[in-house]
């Protein structure tokens, strides 16, 4: 085994601009957790960082779409995405967040030292600019053409489709997102970072060096991106929401959110080290420390390119050793989109499959996008829980529990003589901690978890062949050694599962009678309940480490006590799944319907609490209607309103017949002031809405052609 090492793992810190799906957990969260927590379990030095990043522009047009402040956009993600991750199990040692004070102080020195050292260059220039928004437009505040692969809806800082950074200025027929104007031209002063001075230090250092270990893909885009030449790259913006520019001239600019997000992995570390009695430099500026940033593809640019430009030229920083991106994950066969509501949203996962998260992270993990894009479906992650974890995980862990009980009360049998078989299955199981560490050291995850699997697979088959349950009827003796054997096997799982399977490692524990660690995980039961807690950092004594079932000649003793045998793991029915697949279908439908539609008409005037319980609605049952005579749009109707049976007049006679809409319920406003129509009082009104094709329907929420956002009339 590798001599510990001292390891600074970041993660990809999310905006907190929407929830975490599961394209966020597959592509970084997951597989970075799973290498926290294999190399806490192996006894190094491990600070795992993450934290929300609460700049830049994304930010801002959420605030803008909701009529509320930046700062209240990122108060209530930083929330959820914090609390989703802790119920998740991802084992941050510390989560922070961008608008921190310590990430502010630390990101605008930073700036200064590069500043100081005569690092960028000053520059006034002209830029797009939207004179109705009155607003410089760069990174989402615009979309082009991407110049280098034709995709027509590119960034202003980079296209997702082909993964080129951009400069606003580069995009061909630039829109604004703000008001879909064609941009103008204005003179505005800002700070460059010239990559293209660096591109001998990149070439040497990543090309020459790390040709080899990094990723084909990670490797690949740095590459093309290098041998098309780099350019400088503006690291301020025109902008009110981020880190002020802390020098003359900076004023009413702030650092542009991908120069400062990364500090933010600087900072968090800080912020642990602060919180836990430790020293934080030797973390990002000694040589002996392995730096790892995990991210998605999207992001390789900023952490191959940029970051690490500015780490070196700061002077005192380590560079990373590896950056393990992973390319995307799809869902049901489409691109995960927030906007577009296709995604599956942790928070919501965490409902609706309590204490299952072992199951979602199973599944990410069986399918990770390690190397290309891949897909999640729903039937996959049925398929992975009910074939694999409960038929050959679970199965075999209760196989092994529930006979222990029955021969021997729980007690771990002296085993007697060993058969060739018994030997070589025991020479196996020590096998797997190198197979397994070898796959993670790699950043083959998914790999990793098959060999995992495949230990759970060598103890059902060993359970078929050697029969305990009919060896027990002729052979008393025999029988106790092919259960000290298997015992050994379910220990090993409870151990090696620990990076993948936080909570069913806990509580494989529990049943196993097994010391756990609180040092390795983060993860207590307590009375079925699975809990993620903080870790702490006191060792205790006789837990089972990762090299213990490789070095160690007995695992679980004879004579030890275990517990009663609980299920890991259970099906998932069909109609679990339907559910979730009826609220893609769901969303789809209300896509359709939107994107055919008008674009929704702003938010009205805020109202008070009060104002709105003025508002008498009530349901009601259309009992008579009639044309009104000389009148067009006019039906006079009567309407049972649970009060008591009223007319109202309604300007509906376009769109429905008398006939059509008798015994239709309805939802009434019953307080209006009366009003005479044509010499006919009218006590109430109707609530109505327009469908994708502008007809008048009735409110329906339930009618998937009533699109989201329509005023209500
Ligand atoms: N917030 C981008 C993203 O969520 C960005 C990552 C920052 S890492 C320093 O895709
Ligand atoms: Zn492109």
């Amino acid at each position: 085994m590798n001599k510990p090492k001292r390891y600074t793992i970041t993660s990809a810190l999310p905006y907190t601009n929407g929830p975490i799906h599961i394209g966020h957990l597959a592509g970084v969260y997951v597989p970075a957790d799973i290498y926290a927590r294999f190399l806490r379990l192996t006894g190094n030095d491990v600070v795992f960082i993450g934290g929300s990043d609460e700049h830049g522009v994304p930010i801002t047009i959420k605030a803008k779409n909701e009529g509320v402040s930046p700062q209240d956009v990122v108060d209530k993600y930083h929330a959820i995405i914090k609390k989703s991750f802790e119920e998740f199990g991802i084992s941050f040692d510390n989560y922070s967040r961008t608008s921190a004070k310590i990430h502010h102080k630390t990101a605008s020195e930073f700036f200064k030292t590069l500043y100081d050292k005569g690092e960028f260059i000053e520059e006034t220039s002209e830029q797009l600019y939207d004179a109705q928004a009155n607003q410089f437009l760069a990174d989402r505040f615009v979309t082009g053409t991407c110049p280098k692969c034709g995709n027509e809806e590119a960034y202003g800082d980079q296209c997702e489709k082909c993964g080129t950074s951009l400069n606003a200025m580069d995009l061909i027929n630039p829109k604004s997102a703000l008001t879909g104007n064609v941009p103008t031209l204005k003179e505005t002063k800002h700070w460059y970072l010239p990559l293209d001075r660096h591109e001998d230090f990149l070439k040497e250092w990543i090309l020459e060096g790390h040709k080899k270990d990094w990723k084909p893909n990670v490797y690949g885009q740095v590459k093309s991106w290098i041998d098309d030449g780099l350019r400088p790259r503006a690291v301020t913006r025109d902008l009110d929401w981020g880190i002020p520019v802390p020098v003359k001239g900076g004023e009413g600019k702030v650092l542009y959110v991908w120069f400062d997000a990364p500090i933010g992995y600087i900072s968090s570390t800080k912020e642990w080290a602060a919180r836990v009695g430790k020293d934080w430099e030797p973390y990002w500026k000694s040589e002996d420390t392995k730096l790892v940033h995990f991210i998605g593809k999207d992001n390789i640019v900023f952490h191959c390119i940029i970051f690490p430009v500015m780490l070196k030229r700061e002077g005192s920083y380590i560079l990373p050793e590896n950056v393990p991106a992973n390319e995307f994950l799809n869902l049901e066969g489409n691109k995960l989109s927030t906007s577009k509501n296709w995604a599956v949203w942790l928070p919501d996962y965490l409902l609706e499959f309590p204490n299952q998260q072992d199951v979602l992270r199973y599944a990410l993990t069986a399918n990770a996008p390690e190397t290309k894009d891949n897909d999640f479906t729903w039937k996959d992650f049925q398929a992975r829980n009910n074939n694999e974890l409960v038929a050959i995980f679970g199965n075999f862990i209760n196989r092994v529990v529930v006979l222990t009980n029955k021969y021997y009360s729980g007690v771990v049998p002296k085993p007697n003589d060993l058969s060739s078989v018994d030997e070589e299955t025991l020479a196996a199981v020590k096998a797997y901690p190198d197979v397994i560490a070898s796959s993670i050291e790699r950043y083959r995850f998914r790999e990793a978890q098959q060999e995992l699997m495949n230990l759970a697979r060598l103890g059902n088959k060993y359970l078929a062949d050697e029969e305990p349950w009919k060896v027990f009827k002729v052979d008393e003796e025999r029988t106790k050694t092919i259960m000290y054997v298997a015992l050994q096997i379910a220990s090993s799982l409870a151990t090696l599962s620990e990076p993948f399977l936080p909570f069913t490692s806990a509580k494989l524990k529990g049943i196993l009678g097994l010391r756990h660690n609180e040092e390795q995980s983060d993860v207590v039961i307590s009375s079925n309940k699975q809990i993620a807690t903080t870790h702490k950092d006191e060792s205790s004594n006789d837990a089972l480490g990762w090299n213990d079932i490789s070095t160690k000649n007995i695992i679980l003793p004879s004579g030890h006590q275990i517990g009663d045998a609980e299920l890991l793991f259970s099906k998932i029915e069909d109609d679990t799944i339907q559910f979730q697949l009826d609220k893609l279908e769901a969303s789809k439908k209300a896509n359709a319907s939107t994107s055919s539609a008008q674009p929704p008409q702003p938010q009205k005037e805020e109202i008070t609490f009060d104002d709105f319980t003025k508002l008498d609605i009530r349901v009601g049952t259309i009992l008579e209607a009639e044309k009104m005579p000389k009148a067009k749009k006019l039906l006079v109707l009567k309407v049972d309103t649970g009060i008591d049976v009223r007319t109202i007049v309604s300007g509906i006679a376009e769109s429905f017949t008398p006939k059509e809409i008798i015994g239709k319920r309805v939802t009434v406003l019953v307080n209006l002031a009366p009003r005479e129509l044509r010499g006919v009082v009218s006590q109430g009104m109707i609530l109505m809405t327009e469908n994708a094709e502008g007809k008048l329907v009735f409110v329906n929420p339930d009618d998937a052609n009533v699109p989201n956002g329509l005023h209500i009339s």
